[in-house]
């Protein structure tokens, strides 16, 4: 029997190890047999007024599955699909909830793309309809988060690659922390855990805190979007410095150690209506990073050749506005990272921070995509 990744504590164990609890009478029963029975009776019996146990069979099913080490409640196609999970790293208003939540739309709502995107959880359509409700109807931004990271657990289904019945899926969990907390990380922590299995590495930067760029970014656009601060000028190399010792901690060898990342991180400049407004000489009419179709191709596959294009843009751009050491440290730590750049709004945010009437992402698809092709999981 396979082995299964918890995906909320990721200990990984075999899936006849879970239990499983009635909701009726809250008692667990083991499944005696293969986990492909389901689903479970429940083997308990009832109890009487006093609590005295009786011999009538309490007659439950046993449908919910908890995590035999966090005691969490694991969705049930998480059990039969593989799973993928992708971290998002980077400092504290880098943008990262703002993007992965228009990310996740997008990701849904882009039919062109052939992908089903379901919530394994409540919790997880609870969070993405509440931070979608802000950005998309409301126009305020989602709340800074705080407290201990929550996974998001959602199905995805290539259905492109259907084979007879069969939809290739996983479970594809994403975690999104708060970016103050990359400082002072508890090695026990689930982040810690969580970023040493994933997949998938989203770093996300943010363009303002580039001296050079916030010199020629309009002060009132520049405050809107920091969530309403002046925000701190800061090297984009030392930043850079800091969350790869970070994402190195977590992954086992510690700061120190000289051997490159290999799992694929997507580099991921936010906020990027912002840098086409004011580097139009590096980033004319033509491109590729302006371009606003889908890279994919009518075979639905990834066209990586757009990839290549902007990380080249990106990249020269980088050297321009005098931060292609960026480049040196990231070459040396990563076996493998492009540059992206997105926008979740397509615009600056307004007075007091509200988000632009119209929501018009750019290209938040394409770190994604990458990733995913990374992953086997597109062509
Ligand atoms: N111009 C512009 N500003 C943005 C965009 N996305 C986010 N912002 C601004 O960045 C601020 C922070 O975004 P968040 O997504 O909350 O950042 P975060 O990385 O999740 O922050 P923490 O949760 O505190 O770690 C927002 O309040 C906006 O002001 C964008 O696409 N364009
Ligand atoms: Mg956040
Ligand atoms: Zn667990
Ligand atoms: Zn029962």
């Amino acid at each position: 029997m396979s082995k299964f990744t918890c995906p909320y504590c990721q200990k990984k164990y075999s899936k006849s190890k879970i239990p499983y609890v009635c909701p009726n009478c809250g008692e667990k029963t083991e499944p005696t047999f293969f986990i492909y029975t389901e689903p479970i009776k429940c083997k308990h019996f009832r109890k009487d007024q006093a609590g005295n146990q009786t011999n009538v069979p309490c007659g439950g099913t046993a449908t919910i599955r908890l995590c035999p080490y966090c005691n969490r409640e694991i969705p049930r196609d998480a059990i039969y699909t593989p799973n993928l999970p992708f971290s998002i790293i980077g400092v504290s208003t880098s943008g990262k909830t703002n993007y992965i939540t228009v990310m996740l739309h997008e990701l849904s709502a882009t039919s062109g793309l052939r992908l089903a995107l379901t919530p394994e959880t409540n919790a997880t359509r609870k969070l993405q309809n509440e931070n979608y409700e802000h950005i998309y109807k409301e126009h305020t931004p989602p709340p800074a988060t705080q407290g201990a990271p929550k996974a998001q657990i959602w199905k995805i289904s290539n259905l492109s690659r259907r084979v007879g019945n069969r939809v290739p899926s996983y479970t594809f969990t994403i975690f999104d922390g708060a970016g103050e907390d990359h400082e002072r990380i508890d090695p026990h922590s689930d982040i810690y855990l969580y970023i040493r299995n994933s997949k998938a590495i989203i770093l996300a930067v943010d363009p303002l805190i580039i001296p050079n760029v916030r010199k020629r970014v309009d002060a009132n656009v520049r405050r809107n979007s920091l969530g309403g601060s002046e925000g701190a000028e800061k090297d984009a190399s030392e930043v850079m410095v800091r969350v790869i010792d970070y994402i190195k901690n977590a992954i086992g060898g510690g700061a120190k150690n000289n051997k490159r990342i290999t799992v694929p991180t997507a580099v991921v400049f936010t906020k990027f209506d912002v840098v086409l407004d004011a580097f139009r000489d590096n980033f004319g009419d033509g491109a590729a990073i302006r371009n606003r179709d889908l890279p994919i191709r009518s075979d639905v596959t990834i066209n990586l050749e757009e990839f290549n294009n902007i990380h080249g843009e990106i990249k020269q751009w980088l050297e321009d506005i005098k931060e292609g050491s960026v480049d040196n440290i990231l070459y040396a730590n990563f076996k493998e990272y492009r540059y992206f750049g997105v926008s979740s709004y397509g615009g600056s945010p307004k007075k007091n921070g509200m988000t632009p009437d119209e929501i018009k992402p750019m290209r938040v698809l394409d770190p994604i995509l990458w990733l995913f092709k990374k992953a086997n999981f597109v062509k």
